[in-house]
C-alpha cells in the first residue's frame, strides 16, 4: 500500500512529514511525501519557516502521482495560499480518501499557517476532506465559533461540515475529569469516542492520530472503526513518549501489533452489540487474545480494567495490555495447552437463556462443577486451571464454550473460545 503525506518538514522528526514516515513504516506502508515547507525547530523552540515554491510543490506532486497508485492522502501543514490553491487544483478530482489535519500552531508556539491563508484553507482544503481532524482550538478557528455550552461541539462540527468536509472529528474535548473525547460528525451520525486522558505535553500526537486514520480508511475500515483505531494508537504513542531532546517529549509508536489491532477491533464490535450489557457478569468481562504458543499470562493481551457495565452501557475500563487479564487469560492458557489453535476468549454472564441457546447451537460445549473442586486447589488459587482441565479432560476437539454453575460465593460463568477475536464474536452472536 502507498500513502501520501503532504506537509512540513520537522528536523526534530517529532511531527510533520518525518513523523508520518515513521508511522506508515510501522504499518508496513510505503510513505510518499510532498514537502510544503521546511521548518527549523526542536523540542523546545520554533525557529523559522520557509515554504517551498509553487513550482517545486507541483513537481513533487506530479512525480509521485504519475508513478504510484496512491491509496490515501494525509494533508498536514500547508502554510500559504499559493500552496493551498496548487494542492486543491491537483487533488480535487481524486477518488482516494483524504484526511485533513489542520495544523495552525506548533506545541512550541510556531505559526504553521499564515493568518491570511486561513480563508483559502476553508475554501480550498476543507472540501477535499473525507475526514478533517481539528483539535478544539483549530475547530474554533475554522468555524469562527468558540466552543461552549451554547455552541456545542456538534454545532461547531456542523459549521465545518458545511465548509465541505464529509466527516468531522473534533479532538481533545474534555468531558469528565480523567477522560478526553473526540466528537465525530458523519453524514447521518454523530457520537463521542472517549478514552483516558494522559497529561503529558508532547510533540507528534496530532500527526500520529491523522496518519493512523488515513491508514485505517485506506484499509476500507468505517469512519468509526478508523477513529477508534487512531485513538488507541495515539494513546499508546503518548504513553510511550520519550524525552529525546531537552524540551518536550516526542511521541513514540510501537511496532504495529496485529494481535492488538484485531482484538481492539473486536472489542469495539462487542460493545456495540445491542443490549450486550445484559451479558456482562458481576465480575465484569474480559476479552483476550494471545500470541502463538503463549507461556504465561504475559503473552496474553487483555483489557487492564475489563469491560464494565455503566448502567445500560458497556465501558472499556483501562487499556489493552499483555498481562491485563488474569482469569480469562488463565482459562485461555489452559485451553491453548491442549488445543494450540485456540488463542482468544471472552467471559459472559451465566444465564439459563444463554445456556439453552448454546445447547441448541452446533457449538461444542463442556462444563465443570466447582463443588467438586479439591480443597488444595482452592487454597492454591488455581481454580480456573483445575476447572478448565476437568472440563476438557476427555475432549478430542476444542470446546467453543465452557461453563460452570458457580458454588458458594462464586459467580457462575460462561467462557467462549475461538482461534481469534472475530471467531469468538461470531460464536457470541449465535448464543446471546
Ligand atoms: O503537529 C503538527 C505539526 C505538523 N507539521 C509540522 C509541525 C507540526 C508541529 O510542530 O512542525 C511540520
Amino acid at each position: 500500500m502507498n500513502l501520501l503525506s503532504i506537509g512540513g518538514s520537522d528536523p526534530s522528526s517529532g511531527a510533520g512529514i518525518q513523523s508520518d514516515i515513521k508511522t506508515f513504516s510501522l504499518f508496513n506502508v510505503h510513505c510518499l511525501t510532498v514537502v510544503t515547507a521546511i521548518t527549523g525547530q526542536n523540542t523546545s523552540s520554533f525557529g523559522m519557516v520557509e515554504p517551498v515554491s509553487e513550482k517545486i510543490l507541483k513537481n513533487q506532486l506530479k512525480s509521485v502521482m504519475s508513478d504510484f497508485k496512491i491509496d490515501g492522502i494525509k494533508i498536514g501543514m500547508v502554510y500559504n495560499s499559493k500552496i493551498i490553491k496548487a494542492l486543491h487544483h491537483q487533488l480535487r478530482k481524486l477518488k482516494v480518501p483524504i484526511v485533513i489535519d489542520p495544523v495552525f500552531k506548533s506545541t512550541t508556539g510556531g505559526l504553521l499557517i499564515e493568518s491570511s491563508a486561513i480563508k483559502d484553507f476553508q475554501k480550498f482544503i476543507v472540501p477535499l476532506a473525507t475526514i478533517i481532524t481539528p483539535n478544539k482550538f483549530e475547530a474554533e478557528i475554522l468555524s469562527k465559533t468558540k466552543i461552549n455550552a451554547k455552541n456545542t461541539p456538534e454545532k461547531v462540527a456542523k459549521i465545518i461540515q458545511e465548509l465541505g468536509s464529509k466527516n468531522v472529528v473534533i479532538t481533545g474535548i474534555e468531558t469528565k475529569n480523567d477522560q478526553i473525547s473526540d466528537f465525530v460528525l458523519e453524514k447521518n451520525n454523530k457520537y463521542f469516542i472517549s478514552g483516558s486522558k494522559i497529561s503529558k505535553i508532547n510533540h507528534g500526537s496530532g500527526c500520529n492520530y491523522s496518519a493512523a486514520i488515513i491508514f485505517a480508511l485506506a484499509k476500507n475500515k468505517s469512519i468509526k472503526e478508523s477513529v477508534k483505531f487512531a485513538k488507541q494508537f495515539t494513546y499508546n504513542s503518548i504513553k510511550n513518549a520519550k524525552n529525546l531532546g531537552t524540551g518536550i517529549a516526542i511521541t513514540d509508536i510501537q511496532k504495529y501489533d496485529k494481535i492488538n489491532s484485531e482484538l481492539s477491533d473486536a472489542i469495539n464490535k462487542f460493545i456495540e452489540i445491542k443490549n450486550i450489557y445484559k451479558n456482562i457478569p458481576e465480575c465484569q468481562t474480559n476479552f483476550v487474545y494471545s500470541k502463538q504458543k503463549p507461556k504465561s499470562i504475559k503473552d496474553v493481551l487483555g483489557i487492564s480494567g475489563r469491560i464494565v457495565k455503566a448502567g445500560k452501557y458497556p465501558v472499556i475500563a483501562g487499556n489493552l495490555t499483555y498481562g491485563g487479564s488474569k482469569h480469562v487469560a488463565t482459562a485461555l492458557l489452559t485451553m491453548n495447552k491442549k488445543f494450540p489453535e485456540i488463542c482468544s476468549a471472552l467471559n459472559l454472564k451465566y444465564q439459563d437463556v444463554t445456556i439453552a441457546k448454546i445447547k441448541k447451537s452446533k457449538l461444542i460445549v463442556s462444563s465443570y462443577d466447582r463443588s467438586n473442586e479439591p480443597k488444595n486447589i482452592k487454597l492454591k488459587k488455581s481454580t480456573i486451571e483445575w476447572g478448565m482441565k476437568s472440563a476438557i479432560k476427555n475432549s478430542k476437539k476444542a470446546s467453543d464454550v465452557i461453563f460452570h454453575k458457580g458454588s458458594f460465593g462464586k459467580e457462575p460463568m460462561i467462557i467462549v473460545f475461538g482461534e481469534n477475536p472475530n471467531n469468538v464474536l461470531e460464536k457470541i452472536l449465535k448464543i446471546i
